[in-house]
């Protein structure tokens, strides 16, 4: 069935120039790009965003990391598109991530991994609504 994720490229893609290849990756999968955006979380953003992992002790870190630089944000569309996108992106520790998977290519650490993937269709609504309005998606 087609669906849509939610993506992010983090700031550690776009400072070290990869965001480029990692697009290209994406649409080499089949991806269609439903929206897009350069856009620099506040604080107050990201606390949101990841605010299921506000009682981790990473959780400092992960907000500090996601807002020191812009994020490229995306809404993706294609048949299973969540579960594809999560086996295209690898494991969060990069360390663990599949061979060729973007996260083995580009992220440096766990902390740092290079691009966020929605864990499942309703996270994927949720998290596109948080940084596109309806008249951003085509
Ligand atoms: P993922 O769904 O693969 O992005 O991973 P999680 O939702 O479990 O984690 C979200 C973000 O928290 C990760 F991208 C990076 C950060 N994190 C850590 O910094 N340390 C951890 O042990 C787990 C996650």
């Amino acid at each position: 069935m087609t669906n849509r994720t939610f993506t992010m490229l983090k700031p550690d893609s776009v400072e070290k120039g990869n965001v480029g290849a990692i697009l290209e990756k994406i649409n080499a999968s089949g991806f269609r790009i439903v929206a897009m955006k350069l856009t620099h979380m506040t604080r107050r953003d990201a606390e949101a965003f990841y605010a299921i992992h506000k009682e981790r002790p990473f959780f400092g870190e992960l907000v500090e990391y996601m807002t020191r630089g812009p994020v490229v944000a995306a809404i993706l569309e294609k048949d299973n598109a969540v579960e594809d996108f999560r086996a295209l992106i690898g494991a969060t520790n990069p360390a663990e991530a599949a061979e060729g998977t973007i996260r083995k290519l580009y992220a440096s650490s766990i902390g740092e991994n290079a691009v966020h993937g929605s864990d499942s269709d309703e996270n994927a609504a949720i998290e596109g609504a948080f940084h596109f309005s309806s008249r951003e998606q085509f």
